[in-house]
This record gives C-alpha cells, sequence and structure tokens, in this order.
C-alpha cells in the first residue's frame, strides 16, 4: 500500500462472500476502445473482482442471475425502451439504478455513464448494496483542475514530486501516468484539466509540444477528462516573431486563430484556455491600454468555432503598491478591474474568481467580485495545493473551508446569492460556471464541484472507508483529526483575519509575519506597536468592505457586527480591543496559538492509535508528516506570539511566552555534525537560534 491507489483502491470487502446479490454479466452498450463506456466496463471488471472477488463475463442479453448495463441513457433507449428518468438526466448526470442482481447504470453521455460506474462502486466499496434508485446532476458545467506544471517538469507550489505531463522542456512521451491520474480525476467527476503553469512558457506552443498534448489528451479521452492549457500573453511576439501582441492588431488575432486551429487539429475535443493576464509580472492588454475583456475575447474569438471555452483570471493586481497610501488595498483589486467590464466578455468566457479577494489564505471572505458581475459567468478558483496552508507536511482538511465560502450568502439585490449558486450560473442566470481548483489534494474538491450541498464530514467518511477501510477506530480517529484540523492550522498560525502570517517574500511556508508589511505586495497586516488589522471600512478605511451588497456591506462595516474569525480583515483595531468572547485581541493570539499547537502534538497520538489498524507504509508516511506538523506548530506558537509581544509589549496574562513548554531547542541537544546559527528575522526561530 503506498497510497497511489487513492481511494480507488477496491480493497475486498470483508464478508464479501455473504453478498448473494451481485450481478453475473456487464453489458456495455458501446464497446469502442478508448470510450468512457468502455472505460466503465473496464473498471466494473476492476473494481467487482476486487471488492467482490468475482468475475463477472461480459453479456449481451440480460440474464436472470443478474446484469449491469452501462452506456448512455440514448443508447439503452434505442435497445431496451424508454425509462421514466431519461428527461431528467442533465449533461454529464447519470441515472443509477440496483435493484437485487440487476443493475442500471446510464448517462446522459458518455463520460456520465462512467461517473455512474464509479459512484456504483463506491457504494459496493463501501458495503452498500441495498436497493436504490436515482439521477445525479452536476451543479455546475465546469469542473476542472488547474495544474501549475512549467515544462522543466518542476511545479509552482507543488509539493509532491515532478510532473507527469512534462520534462525537459517538452510534453512526456511516457502517459501511462497521466491516464492512471485521468482515472482518479474521472471518479470524482472532474472534467476538465489545464496541464500547465499560469504563469505559462509560450513555448508549449511548439510543433513538437502540440503533437504532445494530443498524445496527452489521447491518454485523459477514455476518462472523459479533457485537456485544456495555460497561455502566455505575450506569445505571438516572444514566440511567433510578430513585433507586437496588442489584441486589437488584425494579425495578432490571426496568429491566434492559426495557432489555436493547430491545437484543435490535434486535440479536437481541447476544452480551452486559461489566461493569467497583468498580474505578477504577466503580460496582458493593459500594456496596449487594453481593456481585460478585449484581450480575453481576442482568445474567445479564436476558440469559439472549436466550442472552447476561455478561463480569464480575476487575479489581477499590481504588486507593486504602495504601502504609505492608506487606501492602498490589494483586497480591491479584483473588483476594481472588473467592475466595469462586466457584460462586456463573450459567451464563452469564464472570469475565474480566487474563493477570497487576496490568495488563497488561511480565513479570507468570500471575494466580493461573485456579487459584482451580474452579465458574466464566473467561476470559484480554489486551492487544493496547501500553498500557504502547511505545504503537505500540516494536515489541513479543506473541504469544511470550501463549503463555508461556498454557502456564503452574498444577498445581492437583498435575494439569496450563495456563491455556490452564482458559480454554476443559477443566481444570475449565466449559461456556464463552475469551479477550478488548483490541485493536489482531490477527492473532496471534486464531489464539492460537483455537488456543493454535500456535508463536509460525509464526503471526509467516504473517502476514509474506500482509502483505509472499514475499521470504525480508524473512521471515527481520523475523522476528529481531520475536522478539527483547519481551526487548529489557524489557531496556531494566523488569527481573527489577519491571514496566515507565513513568510510572504516567496515560501509562504512557515511563522514570518515581519515580512507582511513594507511590500509591495499588498498582503499586508499594518501591525504596529499599539494595533493591528487593516481598516476596509468604507468610513475611514480603503473601503473594501463597500464592495459588497449592501446587506453584507454593513455587516462588515460595523465592528459589532463583524465576525470575530474576520475582524482583523476588516478592522484596524488596538491590541486590547475586546472580542466577542470577552478576550482582548492579544490574548486571543497567545492562547489560540497555545491551543492550537497542543492540538497538533494530539494529532500524533491519535494517528499512533492506528498502528495495527493501517498497513504499515501508509502509516509511516503519514507519522513522519504528523510529527513534522507536531514540531513545526510549536515553532509557529512561539515565533508568533513572540513577535507580537515583543511588538505590543503586552504580557501573556497566562505567563507563557517564552516559556516553550514541551518543546525541547535543538542547539540544546549534543550536537554531532551540526553547528548553531544565528537567525533573522530573530523571531522566525526561538531564541533567534537555528542549527545547520
Ligand atoms: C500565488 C502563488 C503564485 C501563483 C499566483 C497565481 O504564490 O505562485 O503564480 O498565486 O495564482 O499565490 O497566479
Amino acid at each position: 500500500e503506498d497510497g497511489s491507489a487513492g481511494w480507488l483502491r477496491y480493497a475486498p470487502l470483508p464478508y464479501a462472500s455473504s453478498y448473494s446479490s451481485i450481478p453475473s454479466s456487464i453489458i456495455a452498450l458501446n464497446n469502442t476502445k478508448s470510450s468512457p463506456v468502455y472505460t466503465a466496463q473496464q473498471e466494473l471488471h476492476r473494481g467487482i473482482q476486487g471488492i467482490l472477488g468475482k468475475t463477472l463475463s461480459n453479456g449481451t442479453s440480460t440474464s436472470k442471475d443478474g446484469t449491469i448495463i452501462v452506456g448512455t441513457a440514448h443508447a439503452y433507449q434505442k435497445s431496451y425502451g424508454d425509462f421514466d428518468e431519461a428527461g431528467d438526466i442533465e449533461e454529464d448526470g447519470y441515472f443509477l439504478s440496483i435493484e437485487g442482481r440487476q443493475v442500471l447504470i446510464l448517462g446522459q453521455n458518455e463520460r456520465g455513464a462512467l461517473y455512474g460506474a464509479f459512484d456504483y462502486l463506491s457504494r459496493l466499496a463501501q458495503g452498500q448494496l441495498d436497493t436504490v434508485s436515482y439521477v445525479s446532476n452536476p451543479h455546475a458545467p465546469i469542473r476542472w483542475t488547474n495544474e501549475w506544471d512549467n515544462l522543466d517538469g518542476s511545479i509552482e507550489r507543488g509539493y509532491a514530486g515532478p510532473s507527469i505531463f512534462f520534462e525537459n522542456g517538452f510534453v512526456t512521451e511516457n502517459t501511462t501516468r497521466v491516464a492512471e491520474y485521468a482515472r482518479l480525476l474521472a471518479s470524482i467527476r472532474i472534467n476538465g484539466i489545464i496541464v500547465n503553469n499560469v504563469n505559462a512558457n509560450a513555448t508549449l506552443l511548439s510543433a513538437r509540444n502540440i503533437d504532445g498534448l494530443g498524445r496527452l489528451a489521447d491518454a485523459m479521452r477514455p476518462y472523459g477528462v479533457q485537456l485544456g492549457i495555460s497561455l502566455n500573453f505575450a506569445s505571438p511576439q516572444t514566440f511567433g516573431g510578430l513585433s507586437t501582441f496588442d489584441p486589437l492588431d488584425p494579425t495578432v488575432d490571426a496568429w491566434w486563430a492559426n495557432i489555436t486551429n493547430q491545437i484543435y487539429a490535434r486535440v479536437p475535443d481541447m476544452a480551452g484556455y486559461l489566461v493569467k493576464a497583468n498580474s505578477e509580472g504577466q503580460p496582458g492588454p493593459l500594456t496596449f491600454n487594453r481593456t481585460l475583456a478585449e484581450g480575453a475575447n481576442m482568445f474567445a474569438r479564436a476558440a469559439k468555432p472549436h466550442g472552447g471555452i476561455i478561463m480569464f483570471r480575476a487575479f489581477v493586481y499590481d504588486n507593486h503598491i504602495n504601502e504609505t497610501n492608506w487606501k492602498a488595498d490589494r483586497a480591491n483589486a479584483a473588483v476594481e478591474f472588473f467592475r466595469d467590464l462586466d457584460g462586456k466578455f463573450d459567451d464563452n468566457v469564464v472570469v475565474q474568481i480566487k474563493y477570497g479577494p487576496i490568495d488563497f489564505q488561511v480565513r479570507e471572505p468570500a471575494s466580493p467580485l461573485f456579487s459584482t458581475l451580474r452579465n458574466t459567468s464566473t467561476a470559484i478558483e480554489l486551492q487544493v495545493t496547501q500553498e500557504y496552508l502547511g505545504q503537505q507536511t500540516h494536515l489541513v482538511y479543506l473541504a469544511p473551508l470550501w463549503k463555508e465560502i461556498l454557502e456564503f450568502d452574498l444577498k445581492a439585490d437583498n435575494r439569496s446569492s450563495k456563491v455556490k449558486d452564482i458559480v454554476s450560473g443559477e443566481r444570475f442566470r449565466r449559461p456556464l460556471g463552475g469551479s477550478a481548483g488548483v490541485v493536489n489534494n482531490l477527492y473532496a474538491y471534486g464531489l464539492l464541484a460537483w455537488d456543493p450541498s454535500l456535508d463536509a464530514e460525509e464526503i471526509l467518511q467516504d473517502w476514509i472507508r474506500l482509502t483505509f477501510g472499514h475499521d470504525p477506530k480508524v473512521l471515527e480517529t481520523i475523522t476528529d483529526m481531520s475536522m478539527k484540523s483547519w481551526p487548529t492550522y489557524e489557531n496556531y498560525t494566523g488569527n481573527l483575519g489577519v491571514q496566515t502570517l507565513t513568510d510572504i517574500l516567496y515560501t509562504h511556508f512557515g511563522p514570518n509575519p515581519a515580512t507582511l508589511d513594507n511590500n509591495g505586495w499588498g498582503q499586508w497586516t499594518r501591525a504596529d506597536k499599539f494595533s493591528i488589522g487593516m481598516d476596509r471600512t468604507v468610513k475611514n478605511g480603503t473601503a473594501n468592505a463597500g464592495q459588497y451588497p449592501p446587506a453584507v456591506a454593513n455587516v462588515y462595516e460595523n465592528i459589532e457586527t463583524t465576525p470575530d474569525n474576520l475582524l482583523l480583515w476588516f478592522h484596524h483595531v488596538i491590541y486590547t480591543h475586546q472580542l466577542k468572547s470577552g478576550k482582548t485581541v492579544i490574548q486571543h493570539f497567545y492562547d489560540s496559538h497555545y491551543e492550537g499547537a497542543a492540538t497538533a502534538q494530539t494529532l500524533v497520538k491519535q494517528w499512533e492509535s492506528l498502528k495495527s489498524n493501517i498497513d504499515s507504509e501508509r502509516y509511516e508516511h503519514v507519522l513522519f508528516r504528523q510529527t513534522f506538523q507536531a514540531g513545526h506548530a510549536l515553532v509557529w506558537r512561539d515565533s508568533i506570539n513572540q513577535f507580537y509581544h515583543n511588538l505590543s509589549e503586552i504580557e501573556d496574562q497566562a505567563k507563557r511566552v517564552g516559556n516553550h513548554p514541551y518543546r525541547i531547542e535543538a542547539e540544546k541537544m549534543t550536537l554531532s555534525g551540526y553547528k548553531t546559527y544565528r537567525v533573522d528575522p530573530f523571531h522566525a526561530a526561538s531564541g533567534a537560534t537555528a542549527i545547520v
């Protein structure tokens, strides 16, 4: 068990032999290799063999010993006649019916049939064989991942090894792992994948790489996963040799149309393009005084004849903003850039919005841009890879964070306007919408993209049973660890909406609050000796609160009604400001850092209690990370507490700061082959000392 099978292990079900009502054959309504229905049939064989130890035959007609029929609803109707639910199945959706030994898995399209097969296998693997009959439809049409893979094989903000798509400047030759990955994606109903970094390299458009993209698409097509790519806005000039990349220049337009035709000739079902423009040094239309919409529409025109979609990112901001201007606020940027462009994007453009106004922090309010764009299709961008949240060395189960954003009601025009219903297209009646996840850790992301009303704990428990088996102790323990993991991480990193407090200059890992202010990146805390927090009120601050519809704006404008967990996001207060809990801000900082770090220690104990219940390879792998997290949580606790203690000179009422309970300083140990050195800034290591 090296974990590579993820949740698709198809481990033998306890007491499998006692199940009598298992079908004996499978009829696939399309036997063309590389069709998702064929894949579904293969998957059903593999899954039932693994889970129940039973080999099924390929049937052509139904048998009284039980048959699974898998295919599109349309193909089924042609051979077997109508069925009641046929009209209820929407694009990518499916009908699943289990009645004794007779099973129907019918998709609106082939991809839907494959999703239904995975759903059926997930039920079997969890021992659910009861009679059911239901239609499952997606909440939104776009359910994509964004890979941030570079052509040299590295991955921006990737923490799990090198790229499976690229190496040495080119698309990889061997696509075995690409197909394995597509299988995982299909099992959670992801239908599109952007394979390269948003900070895109134009040489992806070379003839050799276009052919390589075809290879990737061929490997993923049997799983119904459509390929898309990120583009570099300046490509016509830097790669194509033109003198300009002005989106309104006809030669530039023609260049994009031509290259798009070449790509579609090799990948006829390509999903579309993703574009990061005029942000963090990337080129874009603003360079030529053209609007972002004019830039996006240039790609839209090129892709339109092929049915392609343009995901245009709202992550546009100036990373040289000047902190001395008190009204400057990076959180305002997206609305400021996009507000006047609403309705000016072509119909096949979707504006892709990060969930909060800044950048994947441990706690942010929902982006106000979701309620600003009413005549533009939008999608939510989530970060599954834990860039600011521990980088795969800290346990942080993210579904509760995503749920909080998706369920947030922006109350546009005083009507219910949940983020999930805006990005599905429903609230503002848009034809497109959905979600994009910058990935790593997938299962809950895919299921919430399909159905955001699912409960975070139930998704987690399905994942645990599929990944670690049916032992109730394993289920209970991992559920408990995961459900408290986000609040725990928030406790020992940045509280009260002040942001994660990681190093901001590049790594985004480890405590370094001193780097957050006095720089152009705009992720400011505005902490000084007396006070902390960004004043984002309309009355005295940067007016960010005013970007929300009035019913929400009033809540954030007023310090009394702002929830404690976003207090420092919207308000600048003295350290002794009293929270609704009765504590002062600074005492809350101290206490929650102790509480969070203490909980991180117990996670190790909880995991150790599962030693005899989990295979040793995965047990040791996770234990290593939990142990690291426990240690790093203490570093976080002491660094942050010392930093604010030093800045505010306000005593911890419990007199703990600097005492480091249960911490053994490395420099106090017997060092063999290590030397101590002074750390700058001092608070990044306790006692300002580290070893090397
Ligand atoms: C930031 C990441 C950076 C990405 C950027 C983006 O640190 O690596 O390029 O987001 O989303 O959070 O474009």
